[in-house]
Order: structure tokens, then sequence, then C-alpha cells
């Protein structure tokens, strides 16, 4: 199992614990970078009036990208 989920709520997906062990080197996308996707998804939510990404939440986009990647995860 991944120590990765030993900081993470309980609820992240459950339903999908036996897959996860059937491959522990890959860990779930929702268990990493975490506090990077939190600041990407609250940047996205207060700026909501545009379709298009806000330039101000780029960067925020482009570090969970780059941290999503460092686990083999293209985003
Ligand atoms: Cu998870």
């Amino acid at each position: 199992m991944s120590e990765l989920h030993t900081n993470t709520t309980p609820s992240c997906h459950d339903e999908t614990k036996k897959q996860e062990q059937a491959q522990e080197d890959k860990p779930k996308p929702c268990c990493v970078c975490k506090p990077e996707k939190e600041e990407r998804d609250k940047c996205l939510l207060f700026n909501t009036e545009a379709d298009e990404t806000p330039a101000s939440c780029q960067e925020f986009i482009d570090k969970y990208k780059a941290c999503m990647r460092g686990y083999g995860f293209e985003v």
C-alpha cells in the first residue's frame, strides 16, 4: 500500500483499493499532488466568469501538471 495514502482523506477511492494494491508502484491520481490540485481548483473556482482558463491560474495549473507528470500521469 502506498504511504501517500496515510495523509489523505479515507473516502478518496475506497472502492478501488483492491486494484490499487495490484499496482502499488503507480499511485492513484487522486492520492498525489493534492496541495497543487487544491490550489488550482481554488483558483479556478474564483475565476469562473470566463470560459477560457484564467491567466492568473495558469501557474497553478502548470504546477499541478508538473507534479502529476512526476508520478507518470499526463494531465
Ligand atoms: Cu486516492
